[in-house]
Formats: structure tokens, C-alpha cells, sequence
């Protein structure tokens, strides 16, 4: 699976607007539908207080976080499967990225078009769904097409290949037919691993984005939501995905400041703690099954991504590709322990310094010093 996020959503929902003050690359934002043809690529940091903390105690020369791709690809209108609108083109980007988030337009502002000249979210989640379980019809029924081809004609192994291909087809094409994604359905990993090769989008993990106004941050800040927004999270709820408040233009806003006072300052007067970004940053990362360890030190305090459940000679070559090919062992503690006993010699001290070998399992959180030799 890609490691990256693709941002999707019918046409001037803010798509672009939250993908450049996310990952501080512009990318063309304007009110006219369309606006983006071809898909921006951006980094985004990963926040994360615990290297904050860490960066506290080490007081290091530089701090790194970790970082997530996000893509904002081009809106996506009814009919997009047939070809309207970008159609296919915006369809082959999705279909290149681990996970998905559909910005859904939960603001008004009568200056912004909207392509069906209403905010109905409702509506709106409808078409982009149904869109992209239509795409992936298509694309069962060209899979199933070879599939049955090769029961006639191949060898025994391959005929066996086929026949699991299409038990995982025959459970995924009656979803898509009633507009559920393929996620909804239960699949053996053997099925799983035999549709792989049609990256189906709604097999990815989805979450939703309600791009609200000031007072849909308001009432977010005040624990409550809009009518809006509770019908997106009502079909979210429904589908068992997140769905994340953000106001598009705000962050926008907020991203340009770069004074941490000031940024503050902005904050507080709507009420809120911290960005909104923040929160989709980590529910795509959490959504790609991503896992956070660190390393610490008067040079650099940083922030690595692994996959979660990568052992510990796995993580090492994310830093280098030599420390997974000479792994003897690492040093690890929990980001726990550092915050309990506020140095690494009192950790000693307690018994917690842990020496593992090449079968461990990095935790999210552990804090890691490879020894290697090349
Ligand atoms: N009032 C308001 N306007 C917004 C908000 N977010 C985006 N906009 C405006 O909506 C228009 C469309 O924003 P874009 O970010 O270009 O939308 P998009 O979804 O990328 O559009 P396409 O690339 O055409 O599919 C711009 O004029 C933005 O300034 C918001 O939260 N509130
Ligand atoms: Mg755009």
C-alpha cells in the first residue's frame, strides 16, 4: 500500500486550500470548479508532543518530526466514471494512494459556487461514493473478464488462482451494486491478496473532512456540531470511518502566521486548542498504519515512520539501509520512561534500559539506539 493520503471531493470544496496551508506547498486555489487538473504532491509533519518533550530534555541542535505525503487531486463531479468532468484521469490518481480523504463542503458562503448550487452534504458524500464504487465495478468486471478466461485455458495452479479471484469478486460486486465500498465486505487475506492487483479505491481506508465556516469552528470548539457536520458524521459513523472538522479557509490563514505567539492569539479567539490540521495529519497517518519511534540525543531528537507490527532491524533501516543489513541489536526505552524518570541514566538505574535482538517488535513510542556493523 502507498504511504500517502489522496485528498478528494466534488469540484471547489477547498480541497487545494487545505492541502497548501497542510503542507505549506502551494497549490492553486480559486473559486471555479476544476481549478486543479493535475495532482499536487505536498509533505506534511507529522505533530507530535512527545518529540517536543523529547527536544525538552535533550535540548538538541535539531528536531525532526515525522512526515506523511499528501496528494489533492482534481474534484470529482456525478457521472466521473463515464468519463465526465476529469473523469478517468482523476480516478487513476486515487487509485495510487493508501488512503482517502473526502473533503465534504460544510460551509456557506453564497460567493463560493457550489457545482449543484447547494451545501448538502449529504448529497454531496452520495455522489463522490457512488462515483468511486462505479469506478470500481468497471474495474471488477475487466478482472472478472480475465479471470474466467484463465479457468478455461490455463494450468491447474492457475486455475485455482482464478477461482479464489473470482469467490473475492462474487462477495465485492453485490456491495458496489447497492453503493457500499468493497471495505465493507469480509474478505480471507487469500481473497484479499488475489484482488490486490486491482486496487480497488473503496477498499482504502476512507475518512471524511468537514470543511466548515467560523461558526462551524465555533460550535466544534464548543463541543457541538451543525447540522452539516452531524450528517457527516452520521455517515461516517455509519460506515465505521472518522470524519475531522477543519476550516479551510482559517487554516489557511493560520498557516501563513508564522509567529507561535500570534498563531495562539488566532486561535484562542475561535476556541481552540490547536490547528485542525493537526487532527487530519494524525488520523491519516493512523489510517495508513503507520508507527512512530524515536532517536535522542544532544545532536538530533527525531521522529521515524515504520509500518506498525515492523521489527526492530526494519526500523533500523528506515535511518539507513546499512543498520538493517549490520544489525546486531538496539537499545530501547519507552517514551514513558523518559517522561517517569527524565533521564536515560535513571532509566538505567531502574532496570528499564532494554537491550533487544533482531525479533523484537518496535511499540509506538519506544525510543531506539542501534548497534550495528558494516
Ligand atoms: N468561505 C470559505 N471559502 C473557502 C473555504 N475553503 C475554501 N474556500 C474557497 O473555495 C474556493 C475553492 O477552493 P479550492 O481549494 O480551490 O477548492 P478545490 O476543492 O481544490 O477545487 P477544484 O480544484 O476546482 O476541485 C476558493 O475560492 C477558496 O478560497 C472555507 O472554509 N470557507
Ligand atoms: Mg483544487
Amino acid at each position: 500500500m502507498a504511504l500517502n493520503c489522496g485528498i478528494v471531493g466534488l469540484p471547489n470544496v477547498g480541497k487545494s486550500t487545505i492541502f497548501s496551508a497542510l503542507s505549506g506547498a502551494p497549490a492553486e486555489a480559486a473559486n471555479y470548479p476544476f481549478c486543479t487538473i493535475n495532482p499536487n504532491v505536498g509533505i506534511v509533519n507529522v505533530p507530535d508532543k512527545r518529540l517536543a518533550v523529547l527536544t525538552e530534555l535533550f535540548k538538541p541542535e535539531r528536531t525532526i518530526p515525522a512526515a506523511v505525503e499528501f496528494v489533492d487531486i482534481a474534484g470529482l463531479v456525478k457521472g466521473a466514471s463515464r468519463g465526465e468532468g476529469l473523469g478517468n484521469q482523476f480516478l487513476s490518481h486515487i487509485r495510487e494512494v493508501g488512503v482517502i480523504a473526502q473533503v465534504v463542503r460544510c460551509f456557506e458562503d453564497a460567493d463560493i459556487v457550489h457545482v449543484n448550487n447547494k451545501v448538502d452534504p449529504e448529497s454531496d458524500m452520495e455522489t463522490i461514493n457512488i462515483e468511486l464504487a462505479l469506478a470500481d465495478l468497471d474495474t471488477l468486471a475487466k478482472r472478472r473478464d480475465r479471470a474466467e478466461r484463465a479457468l478455461k485455458v490455463q494450468a491447474k495452479t492457475e486455475q485455482k488462482a482464478a477461482g479464489t479471484v473470482l469467490a473475492a469478486l462474487d462477495k465485492i460486486g453485490p456491495a458496489l451494486e447497492t453503493g457500499k465500498p468493497a471495505r465493507s465486505v469480509s474478505l480471507s487475506e487469500e481473497e484479499k491478496a488475489a484482488v490486490y492487483d486491482c486496487h480497488f479505491i473503496t477498499l482504502k481506508p476512507q475518512l471524511y473532512v468537514c470543511n466548515v465556516d467560523e461558526e462551524g469552528i465555533r460550535s466544534a470548539a464548543a463541543g457541538k456540531d451543525t447540522a452539516h457536520v452531524a450528517a457527516v458524521k452520521k455517515r461516517a459513523a455509519a460506515e465505521g470511518s472518522e470524519a475531522v472538522v477543519i476550516c479551510g479557509k482559517f487554516e489557511a490563514e493560520l498557516a501563513d502566521i508564522k509567529e507561535l505567539l500570534e498563531k495562539m492569539a488566532f486561535l484562542e479567539e475561535l476556541g481552540l486548542k490547536e490547528p485542525g490540521l493537526d487532527s487530519l495529519a494524525h488520523a491519516a497517518y493512523r489510517l495508513l498504519g503507520l508507527s512512530t519511534f524515536f532517536t535522542a540525543g544532544a545532536d538530533e531528537c527525531r521522529a521515524w515512520t515504520i509500518r506498525a507490527g515492523d521489527s526492530a532491524p526494519k526500523a533500523a533501516g528506515v535511518i539507513h539501509t546499512d543498520f538493517e543489513k549490520g544489525f546486531i541489536k538496539a537499545e530501547v526505552y519507552s517514551y514513558d520512561d523518559i517522561v517517569q524518570y527524565g533521564a536515560e541514566a535513571k532509566i538505567k538505574e531502574a532496570g528499564k534500559y532494554r537491550v533487544e535482538g533482531k525479533e523484537y517488535i518496535v511499540r509506538d513510542g519506544d525510543v531506539m539506539f542501534f548497534k550495528f556493523n558494516v
